[in-house]
This record gives C-alpha cells, structure tokens and sequence, in this order.
C-alpha cells in the first residue's frame, strides 16, 4: 500500500506523530548550491524561466533536508510580467517594474490567454519536479495573492506601507479594482495550469494582507482569495489550498473558512495560544521566527519544541513565521530538523 504523503495527511485534517516540515523560501541565497545555480542561470529572472535549472534549486533543499514539500522555483510577480509589466530584479535592492496609476495603464496590459507566452516554462519546471521528486515528498505550486501582486504593480517595487496601492484605491477605486479583477483572473489561470502540471498542493502569498483595514480586508483579501480557491475548487475539487495572510493579527480567525483554504500559515508575531485556537478550524502551519535560523542554538531548539509540542494534538505543518532569510545557517535547519524529528 502507498502510505498518504506526510504533507497532504495534515492538510487532510490528520494528526501526525511528526508533523511535515517545509520552510518558506527553502530554496534561496542560504544555501551555497543555489547561489551556484544562480550564477550558471545568469540572474534570477533567467533561473525562474529555466526549468531544469529552476527543478534544480526546487530539489537543493529536498536532498539536503528531506522536507516534506517541494516548492516550485519562481515568484509571484512573474504574473505581473506576464501580464506585460517590465520586471528586473535590481541587485541588492529588489524588485522594479512599470507601474500602473491609471486607466490607460491597465488597457496596455496582455489579455489572459496571452500570459502563457511568459508562464509556460514555469509549468515546464512543474513537470520536471514531478517526474523527480522522491514518494514522499509533495508538490507545492504558488502565486501571490491578488492585494499583494496588486501593490508591486502599483508602486513598482516594494514598500514599507503600500501606500501606493492605498492610495489609488481611495483616489480611483475604479482602475484599483479593474487591476485586482485582472489579476485574479490570471491567478486562477497560472494555479490551474501548475496543476495541470502536476502541483499537489496551492499556496497563496498575501503577504502585505496585513495593512489592509477591516472593510479592504474582506474586500480585497478575503474576496479574491475566495474567488480563486472556488475556482480552482470546481475544477479540482481535492486540491489543498494554503494561504498566508501575513500580518493579519485578529483576522486570522474564520480566515480559512472565509477563504475556502484548508490550512493558514501563521507569521511569527500570533501567539501559541492563538495559534492553537485557529487549530480547532483548521489546518495549521508556520509561526516559528525566521531569526532564529540566524543564530540557532538553545532559544532556537526550544522555540521549535514549543511549537511542535503546542500544536501535537491537531493537524499541524512546521514551517516558519516568513521566508527564511539569506543570512540563515543551514546548520541550524539541521537542528530545527532534528528538534522535530528526533
Ligand atoms: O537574488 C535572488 O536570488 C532572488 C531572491 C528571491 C528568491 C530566491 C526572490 C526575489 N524571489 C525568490 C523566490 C521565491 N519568491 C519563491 C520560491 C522559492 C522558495 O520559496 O523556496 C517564492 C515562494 C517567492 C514568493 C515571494 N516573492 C513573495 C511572497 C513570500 C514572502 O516572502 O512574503 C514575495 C513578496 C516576493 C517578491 C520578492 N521576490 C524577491 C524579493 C527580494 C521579493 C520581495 C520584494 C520586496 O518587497 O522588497
């Protein structure tokens, strides 16, 4: 018999003696191989679209820490790009793009049946992944969720506070919610094509979600990530969603039965109690401190017992408060691992 991979028992709604671990970001600027195969592909933006290349730093972490999911190596704002932004990555500094204030912006962007001209080398890179993959190990496909990829279009880079995105919500309401529609329509396409592709498990990145006022939270949070996991729900009904709204403090509660996903990932400032009460209605994952990979050592060993002890009566997946950071050690992934795993 095939036993059920680690990573779907939980997002089944099982309890687990272990529970699977994965870390957001688990490919990336920490690990030296990746740095390798970034160099070969050139820059990030020419790895995101290499597919063997892009399979390959998918895998790094998997055959250095035997996690139980694999995430696919790309970024949510390729959609952006893919709708016909101008992306580059700016080294040390981040993302730029062309930005979009008005009307006339938003009619110079593709139409959806023509995002897959860019995105079809991430579907390629799906499908390597899963002809490699180990049994045990699970798929995971992603996009940014729509207010998230919506305040990288509107400012053009990252910012402290999306005041960019706010602002054109309250000064045109009519072109901010044109480009959240947008959006939301190319998500649902990208997510059904990595599925396609063979991606066992769909995270949704909302990861400014947290500067959203109660109203814009339902609004443009809650609504379009619902949009989206019906969608695809219609489709592919057994599909396991997760969502992380990052920052989202007292709307994390009901947030997994408003949206339709079967498991939230909790950033590092809700606390275990809390954390334990959004148990009870869902599957949970995250929460342990990203810095603690910095330093590692006792504070880090008994925060990851803490939280693997705290949530053991529920279903559980360990992973972290937010991406892991390019200055962690992977000698305290190790550790992390061994705290869980024993
Ligand atoms: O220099 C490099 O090699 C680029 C660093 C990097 C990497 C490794 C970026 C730039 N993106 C990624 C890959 C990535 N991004 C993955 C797949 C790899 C993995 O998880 O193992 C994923 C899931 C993302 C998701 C992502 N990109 C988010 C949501 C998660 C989060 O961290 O909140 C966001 C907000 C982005 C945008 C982005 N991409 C890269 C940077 C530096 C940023 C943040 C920009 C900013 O706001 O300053």
């Amino acid at each position: 018999m095939i036993k059920e991979k680690l990573l779907l028992s939980a997002l089944n709604g099982n309890v687990n003696t272990i529970p699977p671990v994965w870390l957001m970001r688990q490919a990336g600027r920490y690990l030296p191989e990746y740095r390798a195969t970034r160099a070969r592909a050139g820059d990030f933006l020419s790895l995101c679209y290499n597919p063997e290349l892009a399979a390959e730093v998918s895998l790094q972490p998997i055959k250095r820490f035997q996690f139980d999911g694999a995430i696919i190596f790309a970024d949510i704002l390729l959609i952006p790009q893919a709708l016909g932004a101008d992306l580059k990555f700016v080294e040390g500094e981040g993302p730029r793009l062309s930005t979009i204030s008005m009307q006339k912006d938003l009619d110079n962007l593709k139409p959806i049946d023509e995002i897959d001209s860019t995105l079809s080398p991430v579907y390629e890179t799906v499908k390597i992944l899963k002809s490699k993959l180990p049994d045990n190990v699970a798929l995971i496909g992603f996009a940014g969720a729509p207010w998230t990829v919506a305040t990288y279009m509107i400012a053009g880079r990252g910012t402290v506070d999306q005041a960019p995105a706010h602002n054109l919500l309250k000064n045109n309401k009519l072109v901010f919610e044109s480009l959240m529609e947008k959006i939301t329509e190319a998500t649902i396409h990208y997510l059904k094509k990595q599925i396609e592709a063979g991606a066992e498990v769909i995270k949704i990145f909302d990861s400014w979600a947290g500067s959203l006022g109660p109203n814009d939270f339902v609004n443009y949070s809650i609504k379009p990530i619902n949009k989206i996991i019906s969608s695809l729900k219609k489709m592919y009904p057994k599909i396991p969603i997760i969502v992380f709204p990052r920052g989202a403090n007292q709307f994390y509660k009901g947030f997994a039965k408003k949206t339709g996903a079967q498991s939230v990932a909790i950033d590092q400032s809700i606390s275990l109690s809390f954390m334990k009460a959004l148990q009870a209605e869902t599957c949970v994952q995250g929460n342990l401190d990203p810095t603690l990979m910095v330093n590692g050592g006792k504070e880090l060993l008994d925060a990851t017992k803490n939280i693997r002890d705290k949530m053991a009566e529920g279903p559980h997946i360990f992973n972290l408060g937010h991406g892991i950071t390019p200055d962690a050690n992977p000698k305290n992934v190790e550790l992390m691992l061994k705290a869980i795993r024993g």
